[in-house]
């Protein structure tokens, strides 16, 4: 082989080295790829720091699409609402990383002639940074420094590494009045006695620590401030921990919330983070949603959410997700509830029910847990380093007790294995850009003139709107921070309208919906019809008398 080729194939290799991702992006290799994004599509992007967090690190926005961006109908992404699902930050950023890369195509072309992505990667990168830190923890508090249990010290009581081997997995103590027992298929798991069914407990669990400021409580005061995902306003979990002095306290949440509310482009908000309302959508509440605070999506709401499930449920096809509740002051709430949009959600990943392997003599659980369940799981998938076997250690808290430290590692159960990111990711992008196919659209179609005599002419048309997707959410009908569609008739001096509007706003036209309206106009010459919104684009027609 020359010279030349063998340097050739050197640098190849070297490149690949480099290039190749080998797990979960920490903060600056997150920054590294966006500005990759943004040097390598100058045309498609613009990426800006939003904000910087307490923490020092910026909140990146990447906005893709063609022309004037803001003026055309737009869906959000956002990843990172939790610090410790890393795995919704990676489907955000590989999610543009999907889109961009297919832009030659003439499908993306025309995708991103007519859609705008405004794509929020990392919410919680000051949290998400735990996972790279020297003590592995999951942690969703920013870097605002916290009273948490509210004695007057800040961060002084966290979590402890007892057992030295980087990570806080759990602590268990025998005791007698324990609310915990093992579980009765796989004893490194820990579960809740039944005292219905006389059983007793023999266990109290706590996460690895001591009560650094002996104070009573463990671990309820550590570094990490307030969540991104408990600092919004609706149902906002006010005096308890994590959550704020009050609601939008927080630079990258207020930053966010002042930005969206003068995007009335947006029509759908997609959010990566404990919360599901796509893998198995909402059910229809009429006693909540018929309330005067409205506290469940309206019922037509509900119904496109049942759509956009379906879409989803093709795209990513993942079964059994584990139930999730809007905890209050979450993203996903807000989005709906005080943004007026679309909202959806998904964890992107979770660990499959997994069946008993029969040729390793395993029976079907007598109790299921999450826990063992994924346990099991892992074993079937060779992952065995995900578990620290319980160790005894001496606890200054619990001199007189046994105290044992180990468990399943922070991160495992709600972040997949590397591996297979590429393959979620892959899922996502065609689930979003499917959804963008589902853009409310408005158009004006029959158009009809008629001269009925006396110098008046009857115009009639119906303005349609072709997506999927209604104009506007129902919820979002009732709020003024939705623009609803506008029709307007322009006329020449010379013209007068006799009946009819010259300005008239319509109510959220339902996907594939149409409404019909017509005017008397008296004169001669040229006139114009607008009809539009930020969310469904607009259509002007000229009409000659
Ligand atoms: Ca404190
Ligand atoms: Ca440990
Ligand atoms: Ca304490
Ligand atoms: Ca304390």
């Amino acid at each position: 082989m020359s010279k030349f080729l063998t340097t050739c194939l050197f640098l190849l290799i070297f490149l690949s080295f480099i290039n190749a991702q080998t797990g979960y992006s920490n903060y600056s290799q997150q920054t590294a790829r966006l500005n990759s994004l943004a040097r390598t599509y100058p045309q498609l992007t613009k990426l800006h720091s939003l904000i910087k967090t307490a923490g020092g690190k910026d909140i990146w926005q990447l906005t893709i699409g063609s022309g004037n961006m803001d003026t055309k109908p737009a869906l959000v992404v956002v990843g990172g609402v939790e610090g410790n699902y890393l795995i919704g930050t990676e489907l955000a950023i590989g999610f543009a990383e999907n889109l961009l890369q297919g832009s030659a195509t003439d499908s993306i072309k025309t995708l991103l002639n007519k859609t705008t992505f405004y794509v929020f990667p990392n919410m919680s990168p000051d949290a998400m940074e735990q996972y790279f830190a020297a003590i592995k923890y999951e942690r969703q508090g920013n870097a605002t420094i916290t009273d948490d249990d509210r004695d007057g010290k800040t961060n002084e009581d966290g979590l402890d590494d007892l057992d030295g081997n980087g990570k806080i997995t759990m602590m268990r103590i025998e005791s007698p009045v324990g609310e915990y027992k093992t579980h009765p298929d796989d004893p490194r798991v820990l579960v809740k006695a039944d005292l219905s069914k006389g059983e007793k407990g023999t266990f109290a669990i706590y996460m690895e620590g001591i009560d650094n400021d002996k104070d009573g409580a463990m671990n309820e005061d550590g570094e990490g401030g307030v969540w991104f995902n408990k600092n919004f306003t609706y149902k906002h979990p006010s005096f308890t921990p994590g959550s704020g002095e009050f609601a939008v306290s927080e630079l990258e949440t207020r930053a966010l919330v002042d930005y969206l509310y003068e995007q009335f482009n947006v029509y759908a908000v997609v959010s990566f983070g404990s919360n599901n309302n796509l893998s198995t959508p909402l059910t229809y509440n009429a006693t909540a949603a018929t309330q005067t605070i409205v506290a469940a999506w309206l019922q037509q709401d509900v119904k496109i959410n049942s759509m956009v499930s379906d879409l989803y449920n093709k795209a990513v096809n993942v079964k059994d997700a584990p139930a999730a509740n809007a905890g209050g002051g979450d993203f996903y709430s807000w989005a709906y509830f005080h943004y007026g949009r679309y909202s959806f959600s998904t964890p992107g990943w979770w660990v499959p029910k997994t069946k008993p392997d029969t040729t390793k003599q395993e029976k079907a659980f007598t109790l299921e847990d999450p826990m063992a369940n994924y346990l099991r799981w892992a074993s079937q998938q060779d992952i065995t380093n995900t578990f620290t076997p319980w160790k005894l250690i001496q606890h200054p808290d619990f001199s007189n007790q046994k105290v044992v430290v180990g468990g399943v590692d922070p991160f495992a159960m709600i972040n997949p294995p590397y591996k297979i990111v590429a393959d979620l990711v892959k899922k996502h992008s065609n689930f979003l850009v499917k959804l963008a196919g589902y853009q409310p659209e408005l158009d004006i179609v029959n158009l009809k003139t008629e001269k009925i005599g006396g110098g008046l002419t009857r115009i009639t048309l119906d303005i349609i709107n072709k997506g999927a997707l209604a104009s506007h959410s129902k919820l979002g009908e009732r709020s003024y921070w939705v623009k609803r569609i506008n029709v307007k008739l322009n006329t020449l001096a010379t013209q007068s309208v006799i009946s009819g509007k010259k300005i008239q706003v319509l109510n959220a036209l339902e996907g594939y919906g149409s409404q019909s309206l017509s005017w008397l106009v008296k004169g001669s010459g040229k006139l114009t019809i607008e009809a539009g919104s930020p969310t469904t684009g607009g259509k002007t027609i000229i009409i000659d008398l």
